[in-house]
């Protein structure tokens, strides 16, 4: 006698593709090209992920000034991020401008294509100092829309929007896992890499940042040249008056830092400093995603005194103090230390 078969009981698998499709439903009119803009970002972290993965080895089976398949010359993996992420988002005509910490100016890509209304910025690899130790990096973007009126041949106005007009926003972490995290301000979702398949696969739906948490983030070893206000602040996490006693973490790689500070709670700072005085972080690509993926699972990001998304960017490179956590943990700041 045959036995029956159970159906195989499992949850549906979603892929980063399908749930883009998905949430492009959102934006009328856009019909496909949302998904096949970010689709180049999926494609481009993949590979950066690959290089990332294999950094030791290059070192070992490259030689210096090596030359690859390509003919190419090895270049170091910032580098290559950024060629990589400039080729693959080049190839999506909706995009009409890049800003990419590696570029002094932005780069005009489908200059008088009528389809290209998007700009996106991007850190390609945070974080770049710590690849040689083994620690996590990771790749944040921004997408925005060409404001009304603009030209083509302005890209630097495509760019220069305050982070309160982010259409999308998101981050790769290269840690123990990759993993996306993305946002099209209808909450933040998380996609792990399967790496047999190599599919974005969602890990982390609707992800939520607690109200509270644990850690404070920060470079301590500038204590002594943070004004005065963030010092004062960082003792009262240390002594216990909003309800418990402060542990520390800190990688020094953002994306990993903020990434604990989204599952876990907290408080993540980059105050000014004596090397640093407008704060080290970059408003465009680094701060503006972050702050909008942290609001969007309910956590707050401020500059030290006003709400990082109102900022209105003057320059792209532009740098910015930076604290984004846990509800509680800021407004403990505002009350105390947004002077
Ligand atoms: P980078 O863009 O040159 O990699 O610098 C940004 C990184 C962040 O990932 C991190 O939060 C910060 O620099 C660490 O700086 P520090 O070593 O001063 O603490
Ligand atoms: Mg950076």
């Amino acid at each position: 006698m045959s036995e029956q078969t159970e159906p195989l009981k499992t949850a549906p698998i979603i892929t980063v593709q399908q749930h883009i499709l998905q949430e492009q439903k959102r934006f009328p009119g856009a019909s496909g090209e949302f998904s096949w803009l970010l689709s180049g970002i999926t494609m481009a972290t993949k590979m950066i992920q690959a290089k990332v993965r294999r950094a030791g080895l290059s070192d070992i089976l490259g030689e210096q000034g090596a030359v690859n398949v390509q003919g190419e010359v090895q270049q170091k993996l910032d580098v290559y991020s950024n060629e990589v992420l400039v080729h693959c988002l080049s190839t999506r005509e909706s995009i009409g401008v890049l800003a990419s910490e590696e570029n002094e100016e932005p780069i005009l890509v489908h200059q008088g294509s009528e389809n290209a209304n998007y700009a996106v910025v991007f850190d390609p690899l945070d974080g770049s100092s710590n690849i040689d130790v083994n620690v996590s990096v990771g790749t944040t973007f921004s997408i925005l829309r060409r404001p009304p009126g603009v030209s083509l041949d302005e890209p630097e106005k495509w760019v220069l929007q305050p982070g309160s007009k982010t259409i999308a926003a998101g981050y790769v972490v290269y840690g123990s896992s990759t993993l996306l995290v993305y946002s099209v301000g209808n909450g933040v979702h998380g996609f792990t890499l399967e790496p047999s398949v190599g599919a974005y696969i969602l890990s982390h739906p609707n992800m939520k940042m607690p109200q509270q948490g644990k850690y404070y983030s920060v470079n301590e070893a500038y204590i002594d040249t943070f004004p005065p206000r963030y010092r004062e602040y960082i003792e009262r996490l240390r002594s216990g008056v909003l309800g418990h006693k402060y542990a520390s973490r800190y990688i020094g790689s953002m994306v990993a830092d903020f990434h604990r500070t989204l599952l876990k709670g907290g408080v993540f700072l980059y105050p000014p400093t004596e090397a640093n005085p407008g704060g080290k972080l970059r408003l465009l690509y680094e701060a503006n995603p972050i702050a909008f993926l942290a609001e969007q699972a309910g956590g707050t990001a401020i500059d030290g005194t006003q709400r990082v998304l109102d900022i209105q960017p003057e320059s792209i490179h532009q740098r910015v103090p930076f604290v984004v956590g846990s509800r509680v943990e800021l407004a403990d700041f505002e009350r105390f230390a947004s002077k």
